[in-house]
């Protein structure tokens, strides 16, 4: 495996890449062309002077999180087949620029959903949290004040105010789509850009659904082992695989996080990993990435990921914010690196205690 941290542009993010490069064994960034649309096609001049910024920091560019999909190829409406095209060209020119994972997900209207940004812990810290009886409570288009306007001013990507003023029209666009309609709108966006990825090597990995449940009467597939290996096999290649987000997969204790990791060998191309502690069924916020602060067994992932030969770039998730920082929810640079440190001190214990 590769550590690395999620960045979000210098334009963006509170963390520097000089920071970043700090942190013990990071040498990749995750990041991404904030300033596009979903649906719009990458620049050339854009994809390199990304890449030569992270480059020129001493670091390297270890994948995408996401190339963002167009609601019309979620939904399957005709316009969808210029919007393939567009990813189609810009899955190209990253494939050409080096870069061989790209994160994306297929979640309908709303990507993660948390009702709290900023959660007061016992030790002072602050954390996203998620409670059901809050989400069931309020209206779709309220959820947008409740995120956007608790986020340290940061824009928060998959809550970008552009997307959320039209939440009611989105609603809408899914009207008629279930999760059958979904699934067939995915192979068939998959179909489509499997050669382009074949060609280029690229390592598509679709991000679960966060929460992983159905809210607001949405559909959503990417929750459980049983539909991840369905999409597997609806296109059977290597290229089709997935991010393997243990926060996100975690948000249901019925899913068994290492028996899923087991079940996905050679099909995880980037993991996410970060602990949550529930406070019952349907409560739950984020705690440090070590196992004794949540509800996961954290050695037990990383043996799993260990065990199915995992190579890909992996990267600590959400943190808690921590020492007084100021930064974008879950983002922080203290929290992030902590947890770093933490899952590459449980990857060289696991890997000595196999090999000698
Ligand atoms: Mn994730």
């Amino acid at each position: 495996m590769e550590m690395t941290i999620r960045w979000f542009g210098s334009k963006s993010d509170s963390v520097t890449l000089e920071q970043i490069r700090q942190i013990p064994g990071v040498k990749g960034v995750i990041t991404t062309l904030y300033d596009t649309s979903p649906g719009e096609v990458w620049a050339e001049a854009d994809i390199r002077a990304m890449i030569d910024e992270v480059e020129t920091a001493g670091l390297h560019v270890a994948g995408i999180e996401s190339v963002n999909i167009h609601d019309a190829i979620k939904v399957g409406t005709p316009d969808r087949e210029q919007y393939i095209d567009n990813y189609i060209t810009t899955l190209e020119r990253l494939g050409k620029a080096g870069i061989h994972m790209v994160c994306y997900n297929f979640m309908p209207v709303f990507d993660w959903t948390r009702t709290e940004l900023a959660r007061k812990r016992a030790d002072g810290s602050t954390v996203l949290a998620y409670n059901q009886a809050a989400v069931d409570a309020i209206q779709p288009e309220k959820m947008f004040e409740t995120i956007g306007g608790d986020s340290n001013g940061f824009v928060m990507p998959g809550w970008e105010p552009e997307r959320m003023a039209h939440v009611k029209e989105l609603f809408e666009m899914y009207r008629d789509v279930d999760e059958e309609k979904l699934f067939a709108n995915l192979k068939y966006f998959l179909e489509c850009i499997m050669p382009v990825c074949d060609q280029y090597d690229i390592n598509m990995a679709i991000h679960p659904d966060d929460p992983a449940w159905s809210v607001f009467g949405l559909p959503r597939i990417i929750v459980n082992k049983e539909n991840i290996l369905r999409m597997m096999k609806m296109v059977d290649n290597p290229h089709n695989g997935v991010t393997f987000c243990s926060g996100s997969y975690g948000t249901n204790p019925e899913n068994d996080l290492p028996d899923m990791i087991r079940s996905l060998k050679g099909r995880i191309h980037f993991a996410h990993v970060r602990n949550l502690k529930f406070n019952s069924p349907t409560d739950f916020e984020e705690a440090a990435h070590l196992s004794s602060d949540g509800s996961f067994d954290m050695y037990e992932i990383m043996k799993a990921l260990y065990d199915i030969g995992f190579d890909g770039p992996i990267r600590p998730d959400h943190g808690r914010m921590i020492w007084g920082e100021t930064a974008m929810p879950g983002y922080g640079l203290y929290d992030r690196a902590l947890g770093a440190a933490y899952l590459n001190g449980l990857w060289e214990a696991i890997e000595k205690s196999q090999t000698r």
